[in-house]
């Protein structure tokens, strides 16, 4: 009796708030401690596989970009969304972020709803997505010490697939994000920047032409709203 009160007291919190992933669904939950070989900390995928839990299928997602539901925990962090093709995707090239991959600052806990994330256009990744395209996307978030938490899920394209509705794609009040971007491109309200041509994938920073930019601005997605680049 007296063991069994010690080891629930120091049995550790294994599990800290990290995030999850609500939509589409992830490969495993990744909070849950049933499995101990699974860890946010591990890239790519929190050291789950491709179609781990074989009870689940694929999300249909519109061949154009669908939706990503996070669910948050942490005070702030800087979110990546990329994309991988195949059925066992080693390399998540694309970065699905909006604009060609800014990088966002996301800020305050609950949830934080893309209603679309838009793959990037067939010119820019030299490929076409076609009818039945399995694939997987990446969530990755890095906080202040630049350690990163990842999650995964599975996915098939396919143009029966729908974007959630509107009421499932709400954020959690005081749940925001803002793109952060180089000051000479923040100029640009609301178009797109050409330092971020040429490539689907990369850092969202990498610039060829910023010899003068060398401080960083944070933007409202406001802007990107208003130029119906964005729905949050
Ligand atoms: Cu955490």
């Amino acid at each position: 009796m007296k063991a069994d009160l010690l080891a629930t007291i120091v049995l550790p919190l294994a599990v800290s708030a990290h995030f999850g992933l609500n939509y589409p669904t992830w490969r495993a939950d990744s909070l849950a401690e049933t499995n101990e070989s699974i860890s946010q900390w591990s890239y790519p995928c929190a050291n789950v596989q491709p179609m781990q839990n074989t009870s689940l299928q694929r999300t249909p997602w519109p061949l154009e970009g669908g939706s990503v539901s996070l669910d948050l925990n942490h005070h702030w962090t800087y979110l990546f969304v990329n994309l991988g093709f195949g059925a066992e995707v080693t390399n998540f090239n694309i970065s699905l972020n909006p604009n060609g991959g800014q990088l966002i600052n996301q800020t305050g806990n609950g949830t934080f709803c893309w209603n679309q994330l838009r793959v990037p256009s067939s010119e820019l990744l030299g490929l076409t997505i076609t009818e039945g395209q399995e694939a997987s996307i990446q969530v990755v978030t890095v906080g202040d010490s630049g350690s990163a938490l990842y999650n995964c899920a599975d996915i098939v394209f396919t143009s029966n697939a729908t974007l959630l509705a509107a009421d499932q794609c709400v954020n959690s009040t005081g749940v925001t994000a803002q793109s952060v971007e180089l000051s000479s491109a923040s100029n640009a309200t609301g178009s797109s920047h050409g330092d971020h041509s040429g490539t689907a994938s990369g850092s969202a920073a990498s610039s060829t032409s910023s010899g003068a930019a060398s401080s960083l601005t944070v933007s409202s997605f406001m802007g990107l709203l208003a130029a119906g680049v964005l729905v949050l």
